[in-house]
Formats: C-alpha cells, sequence, structure tokens
C-alpha cells in the first residue's frame, strides 16, 4: 500500500489511444518526471483534474516517446483514494509498453491484478461486494449481466446487509443488557419476544435475497446449455441458428459433429455458454464414440439440455434413452423437421413430459424459433419476474454467507424459543453477523481478499 503502482488500463492491441495509470503518493512526481509541457519545458506542478496536453520523454535523455494528454487527480476523491496520474497516449502495442517501461526504471511498480480496486476497498472507498462488482461489470456480456452488476456497485446489497447488521448489533446489545440484570426476571421475558420479533424481518429479507441469487447467477456466470439427440436430428443445425451464423458443420451424414463445439450466446439478456455434441449412439468408430462420451459426460453438468427428436422418423429406443437421461432436469424437448411428412407419434412421448416442455420447429423452414427462445427463456427464469430486476445476488460468495447467516439466526430463534440462556443465543447472533460482514469485507481474512482480487485483470 504504501508504494506507487502503474498499469496499462487499456485493452491491448491497436486502438486510437492507451492509458497508463499511475496510484500512490509518488504518482506526480514520478509522471512529471517524464512530462514536458507544449513548449517542452519541465513543470512543477499540474493542476488538480486537469486534462493537459504535453509530451512523454526519457528522463536521462530528453527523447520522446510520445504526445499524450495527462490528468492528475489529487486524492481522496480518486478511484482508489490515492493520488492518481492518467497519462492517456496513442494506443497500439509500444507507446504504453515504453512510458511504463520508463515509469519503472523511475521505482514505480508494476500494478497487481485488481491491485487498483483493491486499494479502493482497503482505503474504505468501495466494500468488497461493491469491488468484486467492478469486476463483473468489466466482464459482463449481457445487458441482464450489466445490470444486475451495475446494482451491486450502487450498493443495493452493501446498504441492506448494513442494515441487517446494524438491527442485529442492537439485538445483541439488548441481550447483553438483558444479561447483565438477569435476577429480574421479568427483563428476560420482554427481550425474548422482543428479539424474536425483530429477527422475523431480517430473516424473510435474507430468505428474500437467497431466492434471488438462482436467478442471479445464471446472469453472472452464463447458463451451460447442451444440444442433446440422437445422430442427424439437426443439433447442429439448431446451433447455427441460435448463433445466426454457420459455425458447425451440418451435412445428411450421421455421426457429422465428433467434438464438442462450444460458443457464447446472448439470449434476449441471459448469457448461454452453448454446445453442440456429438449424436448419441453406439457406434464402432473410435473418434465418434470418443465424442459420444464426451457428449455424456457434457450432459451430465449441463445446467439446461435441449433434446432434439426428429418428427420424421419413428422415435427410436436412443431416442427414448436420453429421453431418460432428462427426466427431473431442466430441459425442452424438440422436435425438429416438421416440414417432412410426420411419422414420430407425439402420443409415444414418456407421460411425465409437460405439454409446455416440447416445441415444433422446422430449421430448414425457420419456423418456431421465436417460440423457443421463448420457452427457453421461461424455463430458466422459471416465470421469475425477479430475472428483470436490478437487485440479485449473483456470487455464490455471497449466497453462501446469506446461507450461513440465515441457518444461524434460525438456530437462534429456536434457542429463544425454548427459552435456553441469552449468553447462548448470542453466539449464533455473533455467527450471523460474522457471516454477513464476510460479503461486505468485514471480518475476512486477508487471503480471501487476495483471493477475490487475482482474480481481476491487470490494469483495474
Ligand atoms: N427437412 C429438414 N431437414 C433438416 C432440418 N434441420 C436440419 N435438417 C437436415 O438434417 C441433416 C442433419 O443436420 P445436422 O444439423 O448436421 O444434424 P446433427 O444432429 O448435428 O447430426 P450429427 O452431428 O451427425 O449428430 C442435414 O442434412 C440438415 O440439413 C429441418 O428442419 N428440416
Ligand atoms: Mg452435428
Amino acid at each position: 500500500m504504501e508504494d506507487t503502482i502503474a498499469a496499462i488500463s487499456t485493452a491491448p492491441g491497436e486502438a486510437g489511444i492507451g492509458i497508463i495509470r499511475i496510484s500512490g503518493a509518488e504518482s506526480l512526481q514520478k509522471a512529471l518526471m517524464i512530462y514536458r509541457d507544449k513548449h517542452n519545458k519541465t513543470v512543477n506542478e499540474l493542476k488538480d483534474r486537469r486534462l493537459t496536453y504535453g509530451k512523454i520523454i526519457h528522463p536521462e535523455d530528453g527523447s520522446m516517446i510520445d504526445e499524450a494528454l495527462i490528468c492528475y487527480m489529487k486524492a481522496p476523491y480518486t478511484y482508489t483514494a490515492e493520488d492518481v496520474v492518467e497519462i492517456q497516449c496513442h494506443g497500439g502495442y509500444v507507446s504504453v509498453k515504453k512510458i511504463m517501461e520508463t515509469l519503472m526504471a523511475l521505482g514505480v511498480r508494476a500494478a497487481q491484478p485488481g491491485e487498483f480496486t483493491k486499494r479502493a476497498f482497503l482505503n474504505g472507498r468501495l466494500d468488497l461486494s461493491q469491488a468484486e462488482a467492478v469486476m463483473d461489470l468489466i466482464s459482463s456480456r449481457t445487458e441482464l449481466g450489466h445490470e444486475a452488476a451495475l446494482g451491486q456497485l450502487e450498493g443495493f446489497l452493501s446498504v441492506k446487509i448494513k442494515k441487517m447488521r446494524a438491527t442485529l448489533l442492537d439485538l445483541m446489545a439488548e441481550m447483553e443488557v438483558s444479561i447483565d440484570f438477569s435476577e429480574e426476571e421479568d427483563i428476560d421475558e420482554v427481550t425474548y419476544d422482543e428479539v424474536m420479533e425483530k429477527t422475523t424481518p431480517i430473516i424473510e429479507q435474507l430468505k428474500k435475497l437467497i431466492d434471488s441469487s438462482k436467478t442471479g447467477k445464471i446472469i453472472r456466470n452464463g447458463l451451460k446449455t447442451v444440444i442433446a439427440g440422437k445422430p442427424n436430428v439437426g443439433k447442429s443445425s439448431l446451433m447455427n441458428a441460435l448463433l445466426k451464423e454457420t459455425r458447425a458443420i451440418v451435412t445428411d451424414i450421421p455421426g457429422t459433429t465428433r467434438d464438442v463445439i462450444e460458443e457464447q450466446l446472448n439470449l434476449r439478456g441471459i448469457p448461454l455458454v452453448l454446445m453442440d455434441t456429438a449424436g448419441i449412439r453406439d457406434t464402432d468408430d473410435l473418434v465418434e464414440r470418443i465424442g459420444v462420451d464426451r457428449a455424456k459426460q457434457l450432459f451430465d453438468d449441463a445446467d439446461l439440455v435441449m433434446m432434439m427428436l426428429d418428427a420424421s422418423t419413428p422415435l427410436s429406443n436412443e431416442d427414448l434413452e436420453i429421453l431418460n437421461m432428462i427426466q427431473k432436469r431442466k430441459a425442452l424437448v424438440i422436435i425438429n423437421k416438421t416440414d417432412l411428412p410426420p411419422v414420430m407419434k407425439e402420443s409415444d412421448l414418456p407421460e411425465w413430459i409437460d405439454a409446455s416442455q416440447v416445441l415444433k420447429i422446422s430449421l430448414l423452414e425457420d419456423e418456431g424459433m421465436d417460440q423457443l427462445e421463448e420457452a427457453l427463456e421461461k424455463l430458466i427464469f422459471e416465470g421469475e419476474k425477479q430475472a428483470r430486476e436490478k437487485e440479485l445476488v449473483t456470487h455464490i460468495r455471497h449466497q453462501q454467507a446469506l446461507e450461513n447467516a440465515l441457518q444461524a439466526l434460525e438456530e437462534g430463534i429456536k434457542a429463544l424459543d425454548a427459552r435456553m440462556p441469552l449468553d447462548f443465543v448470542q453466539v449464533d447472533y455473533q455467527e450471523a453477523m460474522d457471516q454477513l460482514g464476510a460479503i461486505v469485507g468485514e471480518s475476512v481474512k486477508e487471503d480471501l481478499i487476495d483471493h477475490i482480487f487475482s482474480n481481476f485483470c491487470i490494469g483495474k
């Protein structure tokens, strides 16, 4: 935290501009060592928050590295809450790299991944859940993901956690007082009831937040979606239709796809990791068999399965076998090739399949894709309206802490109900406090913090 750090904050590659960010007590001093104004003069200071034109030079021989705009932002109202200087030079690989090297030679240290944000957290400008939201904001690929990250960055979760912790702290204090005056029995009685009563809304709120995490995690992480079925039903054709590009090879030869083809897809704001697989069948072909095994494996850890059938062929044992594998799974049954004379009887489908799960399409004639997308969206959110909400718990870390807090409070209520000694009850409340604290970064161990920030990108 003591030293001054720098990193290239823009993505590598050819671009209009590149930005180098410097943070720490010596930011300005180091930046001025490589800066000359438009008259080629050394300057001793820069105005706070003013973008100024000048040159970046080698401090030793004065040779020019690039033209640049430079901006000094004085602590504490900066991203890191430290003195920050940003240098906007030309983009590309060389300028930014040379400026970085020059700064390093002056004793500025290269920032680690996420180190700017880590400093913002350690300096108290962001709490841990907000810092995590910064990364989500950068990495989100859909608008829903972006909205959820923004909500978290704005502090929807932090505010709720803070309020809950404040109430819990009050309740613990109340119990403390009661413990101190435990000879007077009636004080005790009042305390038991009151603590229980005031805990109930917190429990409700925790449950609601935990509920939202199902949707939240989908929106943040994407949903592993596998297209499965026997050979030649049109799996690769569906993959291409959803992606709106010819990604997978399509032929009328059964067994065309042998490996897994994976692509990211933004389906109405929901990120899907779409996987086209080898048609599942018994085969003597070694390569195809490996593909089939892979397909089955993927199938097992998929969040969602699109099981495809061919309307122009009778339902086969292979079909029924695969259908059996999706029982009790989040799945759609897609009957393709409805443009051909119908052979498959829908009445032969297993009884447990719900009519709403079955969709008829023709990829050849581009029929039924809208309905398919709609059904996918419904299935993913199970009709929950919260899908379009901003206030979602998106991290498994947060969900786990919320669940632990809930469990602790439910234990606490049980103990209160059984009129256990209050100091006994307090242990549960303390646990709930700590669990909630972990979400915002209070009462967390340093290695957890290091771990979280190490997943960030360089320059943020
Ligand atoms: N008539 C008709 N043919 C289709 C339709 N969809 C796909 N096909 C054809 O069916 C054949 C197989 O399509 P693919 O998409 O390669 O099928 P697949 O399930 O990926 O096959 P494998 O990779 O071998 O498992 C191709 O000749 C497609 O043109 C459709 O809706 N109607
Ligand atoms: Mg295929």
